[in-house]
């Protein structure tokens, strides 16, 4: 029987993602962890335990104690707040997946996730469609992190047979949790204002295009990636995924298709460098190929559902 542990359940793709894994294996083969106690009302389907990620000990006694056979690591410093903690966050996001590797080789786990992004890339990187193996100069801490941690993804795998497995988000959008320090997070929060009636102030320049994905697409990647046969997964440090690319104006477009009166002011700070240092679009050929990747959702399809969803959602 699979027991898992998911680090970091309380953050943007932990809510969401810990009720999908406890829907497929059972809430009693779940246990959610976060720093915060207060994350645990949000789990009332599975197990919760508070947890710093820093503490290896602990995490150590609770692998062994609770038999668990997969991680799923989720917490991470995003690129904002990592400008502003540099230190912090690499030391946060380095030593954290390199605990739970040892932890994953030493009690022989079965799988491991660890979530990458395109903060990988940087100015160097072809913009469009940027291929899956290309350039890979990263401008900020958090991409420095990311980056260095798909190497040790990959070299956990080949020399010591660690089943780690990672894809590369681009800015996810849900409306389960509130936008948590990243630089794509304005489409978050820009769901917010406009059903709050007032007017949006985007930190990024109206034009500036990002590949993003709504969170079901980014739960049934995560899924379909971890289900799929070990021999299908070729790349192990960490796919390319894509699903839909836009920019401030044309969610601010979509968004107005339903509510007329929304308005936005720019008023870009120094996440507009960080922006023009990622990709417009992402090729994700490989995770097509490898294990049938294929989203649903493209910008007006999210629109949709979200403003349905936000107004009765309980936080
Ligand atoms: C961020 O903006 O930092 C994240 C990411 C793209 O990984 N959402």
């Amino acid at each position: 029987m699979e027991k898992i542990l998911i680090i970091g359940a309380g953050g943007q793709l932990g809510s969401e993602l810990t009720k999908a894994l406890a829907d497929q294996f059972g809430g009693d083969s779940v246990i959610a962890t976060d720093l915060q106690e207060s994350s645990q009302a949000k789990f009332g389907y599975c197990r919760f335990e508070a947890l710093d990620v820093m503490d290896s000990d602990r995490l150590r006694s609770l692998v062994k104690k609770e038999k668990i056979t997969q991680i799923y690591h989720l917490a991470a410093v995003l690129s904002a707040v990592g400008e502003k903690k540099p230190l912090f966050a690499w030391n946060l996001n380095m030593e954290s997946l390199l605990s739970i590797l040892e932890i994953a080789r030493e009690y022989k786990l079965d799988k491991v996730y660890w979530p990458s992004s395109i903060a990988v890339f940087g100015s160097n990187t072809p913009k469009v469609n940027t291929p899956q193996y290309c350039v890979k100069e990263p401008n900020t801490i958090y991409g420095i992190s990311k980056q260095a941690g798909e190497r040790w993804c990959e070299y956990y795998f080949n020399k010591y047979g660690v089943d780690v497995r990672s894809l590369r988000y681009p800015g996810l959008i849900g409306y389960k949790s509130l936008p948590g320090g990243g630089t794509t997070d304005y489409a978050v929060d820009i769901y917010h204002k406009a059903l709050a009636g007032e007017t949006f102030d985007c930190f990024l320049e109206k034009d500036t295009l990002l590949p993003m994905m709504y969170m079901p697409d980014a739960i049934k990647a995560t899924l379909d990636l971890m289900n799929a046969p070990r021999e299908a997964v070729k790349i192990r440090s960490s796919y390319n995924l894509a699903a839909m690319t836009f920019s401030p104006e044309e969610i601010y477009e979509s968004i107005k298709k339903h509510i007329r009166g929304f308005e936005i002011e720019y008023h870009p700070d120094f996440r507009q460098e960080i922006a023009n240092s990622w990709p417009d679009s992402i090729d994700d050929s490989h995770a097509r190929q490898d294990w049938g990747w294929k989203p649903d959702f493209d910008l007006d399809a999210m629109t949709k559902d979200i403003l349905e969803n936000l107004p009765n959602y309980k936080f």
